[in-house]
C-alpha cells in the first residue's frame, strides 16, 4: 500500500464515521458480575493443564537457570498463568499475539510446543528459534505467535501491524498485544491504541498489572490510577479485570475477541495481577513490603482460585485434576530432559538465518 488513496474501501469508511463517536464506559469485572458461560469439559480440563504447564515450566527454568544451565536473563510469568491462558483460550492458530519480556506464559497458552520452547531458553540448536534467541526471543510463527520481546513496549506496533494484516485481507483474525503497566506508560502505547481506534483494527490490548515495573510501583508511575481508564481516551471499551481468576479473564477476553472479530474494533483490557518471583531471576525484591496490600495479592494463587471454582462448581473431580497435573508434570519432565539431550548450536550455524535467502 503506498497511498492513502489505496486504502481500502472498509477502512475509507470507517474513516468516514469519525464523527459518530461511540462513549464507552470503564467497568470492573470480578467473576461474581460475569455470567460464566458453558464452557465444554474437555475445555475446561485443557485449561487445567495449561495452566500448570505454564506454572512447571517457570518453575524448571527458575530450578535450571539457579544451577547455571540456561544462559541470558528469565523473568517468569509464574503467577499471572490465569491471564495468558483465559485470553489464548478464545484464540486459534490463525489468531495472533505479541508477547513481553516476561513471555514464556503467552507462549505455552498459545501452544507454542513445549519441548522447543525448553530447549530455546537452554540455548539448543532443537529450540524454536535454534537456540539463537533465548528466553526473551521466542516465536513460533505457525501458531501465531509473533515473538517474546526484550524492548518493553515494543509488541504494540506488531499487533497493530498484525490486526492491519488482518484487516486488510479480509480474513476474521484478531491479534492480541500483552504488555505490563510499565509498559502503557511508554509513547508507543498510546499511538498504537489511538491508530487502533481510527482504524477499528480487531485488536485487544491486555496489560497484565502485576502492579511492578521492576522497582517500581504503578502508583508511583502511573498518572491514571488504572490503566483500564485510558481505553476512554481512544474511543474503545476498557474493562478491569481479576487476573488471578481464570474465569473473569477468560468471559472478559472471550467479549473482546468476539468483538474484535466482528469488526468492532480494539478492546483494553487491564488485568491485575502478581508475580511470584522478582522481576528477573536474581533480583533480592528489596523494594516490595513484606506486609499489607502486596502481601495479601501476593497471597491469592490463581491455580488455587480455579481449583476451588471447578469443584464448587462441580465441573471437574479431584481425580480429574490430579490427573491434568501429573500429565503436566510428565510433559514437562520430557521437555527438560528433550532439552538437556539436545547439542549447543554449531559455531557455523551463526551466520545462518541472518540474512533471507
Ligand atoms: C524500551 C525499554 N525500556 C526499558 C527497558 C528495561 N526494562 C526491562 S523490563 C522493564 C519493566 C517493565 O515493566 P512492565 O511493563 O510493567 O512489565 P513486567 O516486568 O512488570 O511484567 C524495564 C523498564 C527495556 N527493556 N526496554
Amino acid at each position: 500500500m503506498s497511498h492513502y488513496q489505496d486504502l481500502p474501501k472498509e477502512l475509507m469508511a470507517s474513516k468516514r464515521q469519525l464523527n459518530t463517536f461511540e462513549t464507552f464506559d470503564v467497568t470492573i469485572k470480578t467473576v461474581d458480575d460475569l455470567q460464566v458461560g458453558d464452557i465444554p469439559k474437555e475445555k475446561i480440563k485443557s485449561i487445567y493443564k495449561t495452566m500448570w504447564d505454564i506454572r512447571n515450566f517457570e518453575e524448571s527454568a527458575r530450578r535450571f537457570f539457579a544451577a547455571g544451565d540456561i544462559p541470558g536473563f528469565v523473568h517468569l510469568y509464574a503467577g499471572e498463568e490465569a491471564i495468558a491462558t483465559g485470553v489464548c483460550a478464545s484464540l486459534t492458530d490463525e489468531d495472533y499475539i505479541t508477547s513481553t519480556h516476561r513471555g514464556h506464559g503467552h507462549c505455552v497458552a498459545k501452544g507454542g510446543d513445549l519441548k522447543g520452547m525448553m530447549a530455546e531458553i537452554f540455548g539448543k540448536s532443537t529450540g524454536l528459534g535454534k537456540g539463537k534467541g533465548g528466553s526473551m526471543h521466542i516465536a513460533d510463527l505457525d501458531k501465531g505467535i509473533l515473538g517474546a520481546n526484550g524492548m518493553v513496549g515494543g509488541g504494540f506496533g506488531l499487533a497493530i501491524g498484525a490486526a492491519m494484516r488482518n484487516k486488510y485481507l479480509k480474513t476474521d483474525s484478531v491479534a492480541v498485544c500483552f504488555f505490563g503497566e510499565g509498559a502503557a506508560n511508554e509513547g508507543n502505547f498510546h499511538e498504537c491504541l489511538n491508530m487502533a481506534s481510527i482504524w477499528k483494527l480487531p485488536v485487544v490490548f491486555v496489560n497484565e498489572n502485576n502492579i511492578f515495573a521492576e522497582s517500581t510501583p504503578q502508583w508511583y508511575s502511573s498518572g491514571s490510577p488504572t490503566i483500564a481508564e485510558r481505553a476512554l481516551a481512544y474511543n474503545m471499551p476498557g474493562v478491569r479485570v481479576n487476573g488471578k481468576d481464570l474465569f473473569a479473564v477468560y468471559e472478559v477476553a472471550k467479549d473482546a475477541i468476539e468483538r474484535a472479530r466482528s469488526g468492532q474494533g480494539p478492546t483494553l483490557i487491564e488485568a491485575v495481577t502478581y508475580r511470584n518471583y522478582g522481576h528477573f531471576e536474581g533480583d533480592e525484591q528489596k523494594y516490595k513490603a513484606p506486609e499489607g496490600l502486596e502481601k495479601d495479592w501476593a497471597d491469592v494463587d490463581a491455580l488455587d482460585v480455579f481449583k476451588d471454582y471447578v469443584l464448587k462448581e462441580g465441573l471437574l473431580t479431584e481425580d480429574e485434576l490430579s490427573e491434568i497435573e501429573k500429565e503436566s508434570e510428565d510433559d514437562i519432565e520430557a521437555a527438560i530432559a528433550f532439552a538437556q539431550e539436545s547439542p549447543i548450536p554449531k559455531p557455523e550455524a551463526l551466520l545462518e538465518d541472518v540474512f533471507a535467502e
